[in-house]
């Protein structure tokens, strides 16, 4: 193998020789901790719908991934994903989104989705931002960050997104940032073997936008800063909600089994077509 060409190319579309991300994204860390899973699981593209709503972190995999794509509207993912899935529940759907389109608009699909637990991975790039329209304040900003809607600081409390999936009833539920790579890759892969509805939240660095308004600048402090406040899951039984202000808990927050609902669609339409014979 030529060995200028890079590992995961094989995975990318040929006529796309560059993503869409600015320099120094997040994005480019996501995209390889999803592709690095789908390759150290052996599984083939063929076997994936990726569905992408509208955003930075939405053109992951459309149209950059050699698999079916569909790159559908604002909020709407989950919902394009739900009725793939009840129509080809053989392939593997995977979503991957941002933060504003997963949480904002589409945050009821996804709540539902999630109780539902339909056989669907989600990977939810949380930058913080509505990045692609210019640094608007989302649901996950952080209180006291400014933005291009908050020029005096964020004012409002963001979502717990990881918590909020897990009360929601999904299966599978993980947060790393983009400062751990290898665990981010590890959970996805995870999260596509999970029968259920799994997610994996991506906290990532939008240095452009985010970076800009809130004067935490370029991406390398941006990485420095989830390393610095990243804190795992296992050890904050004992702390306090002000000693875990401004921190990231990382790590798996669910893993279990619970029944699934493409199998259940299976077996109601076996019934019926059983009773009618
Ligand atoms: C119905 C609708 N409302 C609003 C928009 C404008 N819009 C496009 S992307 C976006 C926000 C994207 O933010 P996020 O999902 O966090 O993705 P990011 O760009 O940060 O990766 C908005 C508000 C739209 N395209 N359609
Ligand atoms: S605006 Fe932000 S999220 Fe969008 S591609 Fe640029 S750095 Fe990434
Ligand atoms: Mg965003």
């Amino acid at each position: 193998m030529d060995s200028t060409v890079h590992p995961l190319r094989k995975f990318t579309r040929p006529q796309f020789e560059r993503t869409t991300n600015c320099p120094g994204c997040g994005n480019g860390i996501v995209t390889q901790a999803i592709l690095r899973a789908i390759d150290e699981l052996n599984l083939d593209m063929d076997d994936f719908v990726f569905v992408a709503g509208i955003g930075c972190s939405a053109w992951i995999p459309s149209p950059l991934f050699a698999a079916d794509t569909m790159h559908t509207t604002h909020g709407r993912p989950i919902a394009y994903a739900t009725g793939v899935k009840l129509g080809l529940p053989d392939k593997h759907v995977f979503v991957v989104s941002g933060d504003g389109d997963l949480t904002a608009i589409g945050g009821n699909h996804l709540i539902h989705a999630a109780r539902r637990n339909i056989d669907i991975t989600v990977v939810l790039v949380n930058n913080g931002i509505y990045g692609m329209t210019g640094g608007q304040t989302a649901p996950t900003t952080p209180r006291g960050i400014r933005t291009i809607t908050s020029p005096m600081g964020n004012l409002e409390h963001p979502f717990d997104i990881s918590t909020l999936m897990v009360a929601s009833g999904a299966s599978y539920v993980a947060r790393w940032t983009t400062y751990h790579p290898r665990q981010m890759t590890r959970s996805i892969k995870k999260a596509i073997q999970k029968k259920g509805f799994s997610l994996v939240e991506a906290v990532s660095q939008c240095p452009v936008q985010y970076g800009r308004a809130s004067n935490l600048g370029k991406a390398v402090p941006m990485l420095e800063h989830f390393k610095t406040n990243s804190i795992r899951i296992e050890k904050t039984d004992n702390m306090s909600s002000e000693e875990l202000d401004g921190k990231y808990v990382v790590g798996e927050f669910v893993d279990l089994d619970r029944i699934e609902l493409s199998e259940e669609w299976a077996r109601i339409k076996r019934q019926t077509s059983e009773a009618d014979l």
